[in-house]
């Protein structure tokens, strides 16, 4: 039977206190928690059952056979599929941007329909900004759009089907956005709403926002993936279940990872994008 050896090198960073690293969970979209996240008042929000079933279905099958659909096998065997692009693993502004105007039009089709839907939960959000002076809008760089969100399904796995990793400072240094809004933001968040998933693909957070030291001694550049899970031993971690239907955000500079997923041929498929504040005035989200 192996041991497990203690990892050489334990992550080190900032700590938050029991005030500030809590997920909260809400029945019904309380916008004013997500914005206390996007302030920094809070680690992250779920609002539990926000896509109801015949719009999340409606979505499921949308994605699985959009003409956008991409797929790639892992080197474990397990595959991903997408629809949409991320600016950050982008190979370039102008080729995301160029993309963002092609695929705008479908993603926002993809999720449309009758109902609560990803769209209106932003327009949601918008009118309750609107209402306090704030504007809501896409990311711009140099006058053109980012695209609205991304929708991504994780294969099955045995281990974490994205590693434990943090985005925030690897977005603000990644060296192919430079000068792009998206790197002002004061917080930088991840948002999500699960359309599907069967079991297991828990969101796992821990209480750590690494610093530049641990980051470089753990090879963490601007390609956020992959701290060991033994670096992070000791560090306090919630676990936060993920079911269909549930939207949420969170902050990215705290280490998070997504456990496996049950490996009975279910799909963990989630709509994503990323939201910040620019300034007192300007909020902005991307994919
Ligand atoms: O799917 C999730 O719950 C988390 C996604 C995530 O960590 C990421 O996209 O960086």
């Amino acid at each position: 039977m192996r041991t497990s050896e203690p990892h050489p090198f334990r992550i080190t960073g900032q700590v938050h206190s029991v005030d500030y690293f809590r997920f909260v969970e809400r029945d019904e979209t309380d916008w004013q928690v997500w914005t206390d996240v996007l302030r920094g008042e809070v680690a992250g929000v779920i609002f539990r059952g926000a896509l109801t079933p015949d719009v999340r279905d409606r979505i499921r099958r949308n994605f699985w056979s959009s003409p956008l659909l991409g797929r790639r096998v892992q080197s474990s065997g397990a595959a991903d599929h997408w629809c949409g692009n991320h600016l950050f693993s982008a190979p370039s502004l102008d080729w995301y941007l160029d993309e963002a105007d092609r695929a705008r039009t479908d993603l926002e089709t993809l999720c449309a329909g009758p109902g609560r839907t990803p769209l209106t939960l932003l327009d949601e959000y918008r009118d309750h900004l609107a209402d306090r002076g704030v504007r809501l809008r896409l990311a711009e760089y140099r006058g053109r759009r980012a695209a609205p969100f991304r929708l991504r399904s994780l294969g099955q796995n045995d281990t974490p089907v994205l590693a434990p990793h943090d985005d925030a400072e690897s977005i603000r240094r990644a060296r192919h956005i430079d000068g792009c809004e998206v790197q002002r933001v004061s917080r930088l968040c991840n948002a999500l709403m699960c359309v599907e998933n069967d079991s297991g693909g828990e969101l796992l957070y821990w209480n750590i926002s690494p610093d530049r030291e641990s980051r470089a001694a753990l090879g963490m550049s601007t390609d956020s993936y992959g701290y060991p899970i033994e670096s992070l031993s000791g560090v306090e971690q919630l676990t936060v279940p993920i079911r269909a239907g549930d939207v949420y955000i969170f902050d990215t500079a705290n280490v998070h990872a997504v456990a496996p997923c049950d490996r009975a041929g279910g799909h963990r498929t989630t709509i994503n994008f990323l939201m910040g504040r620019l300034d007192d005035d300007t909020t902005v989200y991307w994919s």
